[in-house]
């Protein structure tokens, strides 16, 4: 059914190519990027004429700035579902097409295709993954992007785990079958292929690591500790140089501190998927969405799209953003670990209060790595609030996936409103902007919010 809905909007698609210009909107995180990406190059070979901005979150004020014809068709990727109610006058003026995986509003006009797997019972799936089908019912070409569909599901965690599922599952072995992609078994720790392994411990909190994750030195003595030598003459050891006793060695090891953590120790294996036609720095599927993720949350949209579509001169330039990225988030990390007074801890939610101190392009993945750290409850679900602009706060809400779900969308967005804001996102992962000066009435009425879920 959900097949057959995006064929037959892809067929009328290439019906409305062929006199009208595409205004081509979407999402500046790694999904959002790799959803843009895919759509470009199908655009590409439909030989239409389109043009693409990236946006931070589709607001109400950036639905104002969007200004269509009849002549125009209007696509939005990673979002749109959930702004579907701001955006009825641009679809009584011309066709708008919306590829999304985000929790939709009913809404439906003769002028509106809306591709959302959710409008299906389709289990979860990246819009990247759902663009990606869109592009193989244009043209059966765009198979060879199979590898784009991928990163952007894993940058959105629809691998829960490491492990795809259902269709998603179904188009990894078709990435297989094409020799574009090779899935294996081992540690799901950051950089396999291209980082110092003390990097790799230390750049990963998820599976967090007690004690290591987020810290160089310690990692290094760790190392030390269990007689793994971090070098082979003057190269630094990466992790798929370790021999597989090496390999067991750190693994059990890592299972002893998790262990003592009470977190569950299977957790550090994973399905890794190597991209077998990209430059070895690019071939990690976590690493190439961390890249992708820092340069389109930093404004680099262009460095990331050349990159996805194998224009790799840009690879340097990446290096340098990625860097800067995790510069921002460990200093956020850091900030909130010295200022343990803005971390608002109440009988149902966390709530951190980072003000100015913390960017709100990376308040989310902050909050994320919170949840998997010891700093906070990760039985409760985390708000992580920064200052957007003069006047606004974004807020990021996350909860850990393997609770009892509560769900986050219609708590955060009903709560939004009620102060005069709006938000939406995912049952375990959404966002809101709500006016500077409201913050501890948000507080207050999603404490109310969340025991009303919890009562049904
Ligand atoms: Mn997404």
């Amino acid at each position: 059914m959900f097949l057959d809905e995006i064929e037959r909007i892809a067929r009328i698609s290439k019906n409305l190519f062929k006199d009208k210009n595409i205004k081509l909107l979407s999402q500046f995180d790694a999904d959002g990027i790799s959803s843009a990406a895919i759509l470009v190059k199908a655009f590409m070979r439909e030989n239409v004429k389109f043009d693409l901005r990236i946006l931070k979150q589709l607001t109400s004020n950036e639905i104002k700035k969007i200004s269509v014809t009849e002549k125009d068709i209007l696509i939005l990727s990673d979002f749109g579902s959930g702004q579907l109610n701001m955006l009825k006058d641009i679809i009584e003026k011309t066709n708008v097409i919306i590829l999304d995986h985000h929790e939709p509003f009913e809404y439906k006009h003769e002028n509106l295709y809306h591709i959302n797997p959710l409008l299906f019972n389709e289990k979860e799936m990246s819009a990247s993954i759902v663009c990606y089908l869109y592009a193989k019912f244009l043209n059966l070409k765009n198979v060879d992007l199979v590898d784009i569909a991928i990163i952007g599901a894993v940058a959105d965690s629809a691998d829960e785990k490491w492990e795809f599922k259902g269709l998603i599952k179904k188009i990894l072995e078709e990435g297989e079958l094409i020799g574009k992609i090779s899935v294996n078994r081992g540690l799901r720790f950051y950089g396999r292929n291209s980082r110092p392994i003390f990097k790799s411990l230390a750049f990963t909190f998820d599976p967090l690591i007690p004690g290591i994750s987020g810290s160089e030195p310690q990692a290094v003595q760790f190392l030390s500790e269990l007689g793994i030598s971090v070098k082979e003459g003057k190269e630094w050891k990466k992790l798929k140089d370790l021999t597989l006793e090496e390999q067991q060695k750190l693994a059990s090891a890592i299972i002893m501190k998790r262990i003592k953590t009470e977190k569950d120790a299977s957790d550090i294996f994973g399905d890794i998927y190597t991209l077998l036609e990209r430059p070895e720095e690019l071939q990690d599927v976590r690493e190439f969405a961390t890249i992708i993720n820092s340069c389109g949350r930093t404004g680099n949209h262009q460095i990331a799209l050349r990159l996805l579509l194998g224009d790799y001169s840009a690879i340097e330039k990446s290096w340098t953003v990625m860097e800067k990225y995790r510069g921002m988030i460990s200093s956020g990390l850091n900030w909130i670990k010295n200022n343990p007074k803005n971390i608002i801890k109440t009988e149902n939610a966390t709530f951190i209060l980072a003000k100015k101190n913390i960017h709100e392009s990376i308040i989310g993945t902050v909050s994320m790595i919170l949840l998997n750290s010891e700093i906070i409850d990760s039985s409760k679900p985390i708000f992580g609030m920064a200052y957007s602009g003069e006047d606004k706060i974004k807020v990021s809400a996350r909860i850990s996936k393997t609770l009892k779900p509560i769900n986050l969308k219609s708590i955060i967005s009903k709560t939004a409103i009620s102060v005069g804001g709006e938000g939406g996102g995912h049952p375990s992962a959404a966002g809101a902007v709500i006016p500077i000066n409201k913050e501890d009435e948000f507080i207050r009425i999603i404490g109310g919010e969340i025991i009303k879920q919890k009562m049904v």
